[in-house]
């Protein structure tokens, strides 16, 4: 999407995008539209349509109109509506901190480890704590990865261990201990009451309190993980949604190499 934006075409499109003044987009630029839904504990009828409107108003929408609405129980009921948002954000102020490693293919990280490292890097990882979520940890390292992107078992020049779900972090730190891991990956689906980060935090706690913190990479991930809240409880990076096995291999391969080779 975003180079489509910036492509000439769409320049010539439409010039009266102003990037200082970005607002959603529904059929012609500038025109704020949004669709939305939500339940409110009134019942069905004409007042509750009222309510949904001028709670839209509220919200900082022009112009609101409820198109669905329909009774889930006894006075409660689910509207669907659009309106024109008022608010606008300047997209060129935004900076959104990242991981800085360049992104490679699995090719030509196992070529750079070869090259740099001169053997296997070992990963230990899991889905941590309570989390009984697997299939985000499966899809980074997993032999047949996701969306098209082999997993950190297909490496040639990475050596994998997926623990799966619900691991203590004590047991995901003994591992690594045990194979001498370089790197250890954790990761978090559940965030309720913020869960996430209190085991995340828990696991640093134990590497700093056992004085290994420096020996391992640790990178964590997760749909409502970025890599500032990583950085912010003490990780080396933070991985959100979207991510393949070649974000996380480029960037282990490439910390490592600094961390070794200067
Ligand atoms: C499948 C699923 C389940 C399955 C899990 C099965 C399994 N084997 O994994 C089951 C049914 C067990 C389940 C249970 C629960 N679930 Co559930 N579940 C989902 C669901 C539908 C999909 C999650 C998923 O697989 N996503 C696909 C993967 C590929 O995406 P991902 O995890 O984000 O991973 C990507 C990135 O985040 C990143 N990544 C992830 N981890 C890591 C790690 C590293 C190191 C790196 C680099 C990258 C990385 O890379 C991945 C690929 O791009 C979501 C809703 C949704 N549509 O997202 C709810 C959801 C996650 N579940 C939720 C909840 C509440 C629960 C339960 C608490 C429900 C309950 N009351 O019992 C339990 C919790 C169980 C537990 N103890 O953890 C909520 C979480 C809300 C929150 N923010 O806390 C969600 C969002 C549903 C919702 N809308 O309420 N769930």
């Amino acid at each position: 999407m975003s180079s489509g934006l910036y492509s000439t075409e769409s320049k010539d499109f439409d010039k009266t995008l102003d990037l200082k003044k970005v607002k959603p987009y529904g059929d012609t630029m500038n025109d704020g539209k949004v669709q939305m839904s939500f339940t409110l504990p009134v019942p069905i009828g004409d007042e509750g349509i009222e309510a949904a409107k001028q709670l839209m108003r509220k919200m900082g929408f022009e112009n609101p109109l409820v198109v669905y609405y329909e009774q889930l129980t006894e006075g409660f009921t689910f509207f669907s509506g659009y309106g024109s948002c008022t608010h606008t954000v300047d997209y060129t102020a935004i900076h959104v901190p990242k991981v800085e490693s360049t992104k490679w293919d699995m090719h030509q990280t196992d070529e750079f480890i070869k090259e740099h490292i001169g053997r296997p890097i070992v990963v230990v990882g899991a889905s941590t704590g309570t989390d009984a979520h697997t299939v985000g940890i499966d899809a980074i390292m997993n032999m047949k990865g996701y969306a098209g992107h082999y997993g950190l078992e297909r490496y040639e020049m990475i050596e994998a261990l997926n623990m799966g779900s619900q691991v203590p972090n004590e047991d995901l730190i003994a591992k690594a201990l045990e194979l001498n891991a370089d790197a250890i990956l954790v990761s978090q689906t559940v965030t309720q009451k913020d869960v996430h980060i209190k085991n995340m935090v828990n696991l640093i706690e134990i590497l700093e309190a056992e004085g290994i913190r420096h020996k391992m990479i640790v990178a964590c991930g997760g749909p409502r993980v970025t890599h500032e809240l990583a950085k912010e409880l003490g990780y080396d990076a933070g991985f959100g949604m979207n991510t393949y096995a070649d974000d996380v291999a480029s960037f282990i391969a490439q910390e490592l190499d600094k961390r070794i080779n200067g």
